[in-house]
């Protein structure tokens, strides 16, 4: 049987700086599982499959039952439901959270933090497997559960049409479906097996085009594994790496996430690398492509990409740009003198590959980068110290759930999650009940914060500084990002002042104060905050962005909700340390607030980012400008916001938003205009942030309706559709949101509207 593990250490070639605190992995352990056991989870597995088309978003029913096998929910009030708002009282409410926190108390691992899964996007596992079949090492890390496990997965998310979508809720795209069909190969399905599964999967590849459209990072992992000519991708050269950063297009400018994944596949570009072709390889150029594969005119694939993939056309700058590089610049880097140069530059990339290894403990900053850079330590020597590193950090990306195994868009969301699950308890007002749960929770947010700098010269590394920080995982990630830092700091001061016997003794004031630099260093010269780093360059770099399937990922953005939360732990902060950088802080706080009404819409939203959508982004709005002194009477701003939400509320009571408000940037309630709990927790805390419960609470009292009847007999909350985004088009799991918000939101309900 599957077991998920926390803080694993044991194999030798682990680094850690805090003895793995917020690893999770997931390990076969063949004596495991009593044959009810066993069963109990085909079970689960087969409810999937026979419901994939409808419930695409699985569950996180696996690490459920193995928590349930491990602490069962000791309290026994009974379920509670209301007929309408006047049934609503403060102590049903009261029960529904307290049967909301003690379920969710019991998926806390030991060390403090709540492990879930993180997956969502289908792009991802091929890197893995295409890496894992080059280097050999497919047989040493994936064992035959792991592949059946991973076939399951990919068999699972297949669309009806039979071609894979970028992300598990999406349509059909070149990218999901090539890469997806490639992976199933590799691991030893044949080109007919899976009951005409892979059939049907050639026959949209074939019928949409064939291999040669898939997008440019679909070329690149081609073209390495050998189905692909390097002559047919666009080039990445890794001379631009060594050109002066003055130039507004050099790498250390980028966003981090776009530097670190275009660094490795420069590497891989500069080399024309190929892994050993194999009679599968061989197999692939023949099975993917519309002609027969000597035949293809790979001048002409460089650009061509399907629609179905197409987010972000290439402008046409970009198709003068590399056509120029191609024609004319390639030519005279591959030959004496120009070669000289090319290797120069490949030693500076791979030094940029290593310092990154070695500062996430080979984790790396996220799963593209991950694997491209375990390639190119590799290709740079197959016996390298390097490479093994990088092997057990793999684990640390997969994730198990019923509908089969995944990789994670990041090494967890960790620190995330418990830093809200901390403030969402925190609003209930019911703390004495949960002490054990928020003193361990303490204790991993205490751990999980970045005690130091990345090693050497921060500017020639292009590393911003780290100490104080908190990243969005484990510190052995370490990199350190705006809203995370806030967030982290938020839930910490807020623990500060409950009783230390209840959640264990408060964080040092210096840690404290070093969390506040951290947030004044990522402020931009016009008051917004980006995630990771400063915003180091223009917006029109974007037009160079090549890769179709995302948009907004050439630059590190300004966000709201990145703002926001700058503003939120400054002004907590400011309340408990006013002696402290007193006027910084007064400046930070009001510039920000400047930079979130600036970027209102029209309608009295805010776009969000990196969750669906609106709601998202308008609760950042809100919380942020309130806890900067806006109000309803005296912000026009927050009375536009509530007039939005309130216009959004569904005849339910909830909101319901999908996904395509972020790629259509236009708000779009979900199919059958169903409500979505974790959206109408984020309505409901905006609108009682802003004052709704004195103007009229009969909004209120029907979203918390809402909230109260879908939670289900146990105490959990429904998984519905998938609510996080990255680079407006692809999604990504949060699986704790369906516990979080709507315990916030009900949390805040009861202390603010019902108890006030
Ligand atoms: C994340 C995850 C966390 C997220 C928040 C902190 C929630 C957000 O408020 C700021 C942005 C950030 C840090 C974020 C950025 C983009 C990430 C890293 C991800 C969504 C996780 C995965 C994604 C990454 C880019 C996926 C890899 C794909 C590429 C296109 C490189």
């Amino acid at each position: 049987m599957w077991k998920l593990k926390f803080a694993d250490g044991s194999s030798p070639w682990l680094r850690s700086l805090n003895g793995h605190v917020g690893r999770q992995t997931w390990e076969f352990d063949p004596s495991l599982g009593s044959p009810e056991e066993l069963a109990e989870i085909e079970k689960l597995r087969e409810q999937f499959r026979n419901h994939r088309f409808e419930k695409r978003h699985s569950a996180d029913l696996l690490m459920r039952l193995q928590f349930s096998k491990e602490s069962p929910v000791t309290n026994d009030l009974p379920q509670v439901k209301v007929k309408d708002v006047e049934d609503i009282t403060e102590e049903k409410v009261a029960n529904t959270l307290r049967r909301a926190i003690s379920f969710h108390s019991t998926l806390q691992a030991h060390d403090g933090h709540w492990p879930g899964d993180y997956g969502g996007p289908m792009f991802l596992l091929p890197g893995l497997v295409i890496t894992l079949s080059i280097t050999g090492a497919l047989n040493a890390i994936l064992s035959k559960e792991h592949k059946r496990e991973i076939c399951r997965y990919l068999y699972n998310h297949q669309n009806r049409d039979g071609g894979w979508g970028l992300h598990i809720e999406g349509p059909s795209t070149m990218f999901g479906s090539v890469l997806t069909y490639v992976t199933l190969r590799l691991l030893g399905e044949g080109a007919n097996d899976g009951d005409g599964s892979m059939e049907k999967g050639r026959d949209w590849i074939l019928n949409h085009g064939g291999a040669t459209a898939i997008t440019s990072w679909g070329k690149m992992w081609l073209s390495v594994l050998g189905v692909f000519e390097w002559s047919g991708n666009n080039p990445l050269p890794p001379e631009i790496w060594v050109l002066p950063y003055i130039l507004p297009f050099h790498p250390g400018r980028m966003w981090c996430h776009c530097r670190m994944v275009y660094l490795p596949m420069s590497y891989l570009y500069g080399k024309r690398f190929v892994g050993p072709i194999t009679p599968t390889v061989l197999s692939l150029r023949k099975e993917l492509f519309t002609v027969p594969y000597h035949e293809i005119d790979w001048d002409r694939a460089r650009n061509e990409c399907a629609k179905e993939d197409l987010y972000y056309p290439h402008p046409l700058v970009q198709d003068v740009l590399w056509a120029t590089l191609h024609k004319a610049v390639e030519p005279v880097l591959l030959r004496w003198p120009g070669k000289k140069f090319r290797e120069k530059s490949l030693r500076t990339v791979m030094e940029h590959i290593h310092y990154e290894d070695e500062n996430t403990r080979y984790i790396c900053i996220g799963p593209v980068n991950k694997v491209l850079n375990m390639l190119c330590c590799w290709v740079e020597d197959q016996n390298s110290e390097s490479f093994k590193l990088h092997l057990p950090r793999i684990h640390d990306y997969l994730w198990l759930a019923e509908d089969g195994m995944k990789m994670q868009g990041y090494n967890g969301s960790q620190l995330w999650d418990t830093a809200f699950t901390v403030q969402a308890i925190i609003s209930t007002k019911l703390v004495e009940e949960f002490g054990p749960t928020l003193r361990k929770a303490h204790r991993y947010i205490k751990h999980s914060q970045v005690s130091d700098d990345c090693q050497g010269n921060l500017d020639y590394w292009y590393r911003h500084i780290s100490k104080g920080a908190w990243p969005f995982s484990t510190a052995d990630h370490g990199w350190p990002i705006s809203d995370c830092t806030a967030e982290g700091l938020k839930a910490v001061l807020l623990l500060s002042k409950l009783p230390a016997e209840t959640v264990g003794g408060p964080i040092d004031a210096d840690r404290l104060f070093d969390a506040v630099n951290v947030i004044f260093s990522l402020q931009n010269a016009d008051g917004g905050f980006a995630t990771y780093e400063l915003t180091r360059s223009y917006s029109w770099l974007e037009l160079i962005n090549p890769a179709e399937t995302f948009g907004d990922i050439v630059i590190d953005y300004p966000y709201v909700e990145c703002t926001s939360a700058a503003i939120q732990a400054l002004t907590a902060f400011k309340e408990l340390y006013p002696e402290h950088r007193t006027e910084e802080v007064e400046r930070c706080i009001e510039k920000s607030a400047k930079f979130i009404e600036k970027i209102q819409e029209a309608d009295g939203s805010w776009y969000g980012s990196w969750a669906v959508c609106y709601t998202y982004g308008t609760w950042f709005g809100v919380k942020g400008l309130v806890a900067a002194g806006r109000n309803f009477s005296n912000s026009s701003t927050i009375r536009k916001a509530c007039e939005f939400l309130l216009s959004k509320q569904l005849p339910c009571g909830g909101w319901g938003e999908s996904y395509l408000s972020c790629q259509n940037k236009v708000y779009s309630n979900l199919e059958g205009n169903k409500s979505h709990v974790v959206n109408t927790g984020w309505a409901l805390l905006s609108l009682i942030a802003a004052g709704q419960a004195e103007r009229d609470p009969l909004p209120l009292h029907r979203a918390a309706k809402v909230l109260i009847n879908s939670q289900c007999e146990n105490g959990d909350f429904p998984q519905q559709e998938i609510m996080g985004v990255f680079n407006r088009n692809c999604m990504i799991t949060y699986a704790a949101y369906r516990n979080i918000f709507p315990i916030w939101a009900l949390g805040e309900y009861r202390s603010r509207v019902l108890l006030n």
